[in-house]
């Protein structure tokens, strides 16, 4: 069992409902689940494009990553995610992507899977819902606090949604 740690984001669609729906289905597969708020946040990378809704969810998980990445990918196709006809970074209804696996290092290479995210330390979007559950987090392979990754970071846009 590890404690895995996912980040949601959404900028297509009705997005406040479709986080809140998609949380209800990972009571199948994940126990002791915990969620931050919901951010409202500026757009990172491809950047013109809508605010997003961003938010982070833990919880106690058996499987192998591979399988958790199969069963996010489901949950985001049923929101209406369909990566043929997407702009990479760009708009999408529902992205679940997996931020930390425990203290597991993954790479896999079909279908592209790198734990713990490689983006996560340059994501205000990530960290601050992320240090809202568990302030004192440490990234388990190079130690650091993500507190320090956040404050190294110039202002991105991040407020909590009323
Ligand atoms: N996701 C991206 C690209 N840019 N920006 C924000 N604010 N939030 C996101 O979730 C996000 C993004 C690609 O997945
Ligand atoms: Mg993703
Ligand atoms: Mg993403």
């Amino acid at each position: 069992m590890e404690t895995i740690i996912l980040g949601l984001g959404s900028n297509r669609g009705d997005s406040k409902t479709i986080l809140a729906e998609a949380i209800k289905r990972f009571a199948s597969f994940l126990n002791n689940i915990r969620t931050s708020s919901v951010y409202i946040t500026k757009p990172q990378d491809y950047l013109d494009q809508d605010d997003f809704y961003n938010m982070v969810v833990s919880g106690h998980y058996a499987g192998s990553p591979a399988s958790l990445l199969k069963t996010l990918q489901r949950i985001e196709a049923d929101y209406g995610r369909n990566r043929e006809i997407e702009i990479p970074k760009g708009p999408r209804t529902l992205d679940i992507d997996i931020l930390f696996f425990g203290s597991q290092i993954v790479k896999l290479d079909n279908p592209p899977l790198i734990i713990p995210h490689p983006a996560v330390h340059r994501r205000a979007f990530a960290l601050i819902p992320l240090l809202e559950l568990y302030p004192d987090y440490h990234d388990p392979v190079t130690r650091q606090p993500l507190a320090a990754a956040l404050a190294a970071l110039p202002d991105q846009g991040v407020r909590k949604s009323v």
